[in-house]
């Protein structure tokens, strides 16, 4: 396979490097210890067009390709992986518009997200995690609206004050199981939708995660996104996409954590010479980029089959699967490399190891991306 980028590509990368470089790597740690990104960062990555990196120009976007989101994504990873989770989650949810949407929603969620707009997709429930289908949200029709009730819980891109829309999957018809959800947009602000509790995590802390309550929430019927019964399919095929996103935000910050241990090894001596003279080190090294480059191998040839309109569940698994894991072991590596100083705040790659932690578990866990390789190895 041929991962020759393209101009717009290298563009895209560079574009990247250099907003994160500047923006977001003199702040990394103050978002992560303020557990918040700074409404500015949204709003310049609006400018530039990272929150509209795949709306088609007609909506007022570059529409660009998955590959273009995966470096990106990647790059914004390597300096503040909460900043590439907004990116990467709030482009599955265009995705979702240009794929499902009405004519109408097209006009109006996608040219929000140019403005810099942030959208949310909810399908979790505290009894509905790796088991999606056991979700228990309902949407019943009364007149010409929906009336939702219940409450999705770990919602990213929802937090007290941010978030603007979101996709919520609930029960049209309850008797028909997993056939019976639809997908329903609900923008924030309306009555009986509210924002409960901003989750405390371990890592990608300056990421809102929330549980998002609707307690006879009416929107009118017009909010359906695609057909009634096609939200279980839909959010489906919003994850396959969206899987590919978190092995990009998984990819940038193993190749950050890398560069990390380059330095350190570089810069620290112990018994009288660097410590990456060593050769046990310089293994841990050789095992860290190995690893990292097939991950890389692996989410690239995903997005191209993505861009190419070819079967994407196994391979968006995989990548995620092998991405995310790998994530955790690199960092773990790298932070052992660190020593002491490694646990220490001072040094980024303590930040690194808790920011790893959630890939291999949100959407979809390690366990589940396994079912779905194995279902369609199986096949
Ligand atoms: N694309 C399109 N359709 C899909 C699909 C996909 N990737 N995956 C499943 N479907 C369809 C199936 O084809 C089936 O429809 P038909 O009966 O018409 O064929 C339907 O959806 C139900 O699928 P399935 O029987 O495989 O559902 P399961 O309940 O066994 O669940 C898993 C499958 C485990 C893969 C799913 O629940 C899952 O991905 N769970 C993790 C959820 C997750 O990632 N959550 C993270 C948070 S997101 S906010």
């Amino acid at each position: 396979m041929n991962f020759q980028l393209n101009d717009t590509q290298k563009m895209m990368r560079d574009l990247a490097r250099d907003f994160a470089t500047k923006e977001l790597a003199p702040i990394a740690a103050e978002i992560d210890q303020e557990e918040r990104i700074p409404k500015e960062i949204i709003e310049k990555m609006a400018e530039i067009g990272f929150t509209a990196l795949n709306v088609p120009e007609e909506y007022g976007g570059p529409g660009l390709d998955t590959v273009c989101k995966v470096l990106v994504v990647s790059e914004l990873a390597r300096q503040c992986a909460s900043t590439a989770e907004v990116i990467a989650v709030h482009t599955l949810v265009n995705d979702i518009f240009l794929k499902h949407g009405t004519e109408a929603q097209k006009q109006k969620y996608l040219t929000a997200a140019v403005e810099g707009k942030i959208g949310a997709f909810a399908l979790t429930e505290a009894g509905a995690g790796s088991d999606a289908a056991a979700a228990k949200t309902k949407a019943v029709v009364d007149g010409d609206d929906y009336v939702i009730n219940g409450s999705k819980c770990f919602i990213s891109n929802m937090g007290p004050t941010e978030g603007d829309y979101v996709v919520v999957i609930a029960l049209t018809e309850p008797e028909k199981g997993v056939k019976g959800m639809s997908a329903i947009v609900v923008d924030r602000g309306t009555p009986g939708f509210t924002v409960g509790k901003r989750e405390e995590k371990m890592g990608i802390r300056g990421a809102d995660i929330s549980e998002l309550i609707f307690e006879d929430c009416r929107v009118p019927r017009s909010n359906l996104v695609g057909k009634e019964g096609e939200g279980f399919k839909i959010a489906m095929m919003a994850l396959d996409g969206g899987r590919i996103g978190m092995a990009a935000q998984a990819l940038g910050i193993c190749e950050a954590a890398i560069a990390a241990s380059v330095k350190y090894m570089g810069e620290r001596v112990q018994f009288g010479k660097p410590i990456g003279k060593n050769q046990g080190l310089q293994w841990y090294l050789a095992d860290m980029a190995t690893r990292t480059e097939a991950a890389k191998a692996l989410i690239l040839e995903a997005a191209v089959a993505a861009d190419n309109g070819q079967p994407l569940s196994k391979l968006a698994a995989m990548c995620k699967y092998y991405a995310s894991e790998n994530a955790v072991w690199v960092t773990n590596k790298a932070l052992q490399i660190h020593g002491g100083y490694g646990y220490m705040r001072d040094y980024p790659i303590e930040r690194m190891y808790r920011d790893a932690r959630i890939v291999p578990i949100y959407e979809g866990t390690s366990e589940v991306q396994k079912m779905v390789i194995a279902r369609e190895v199986m096949k």
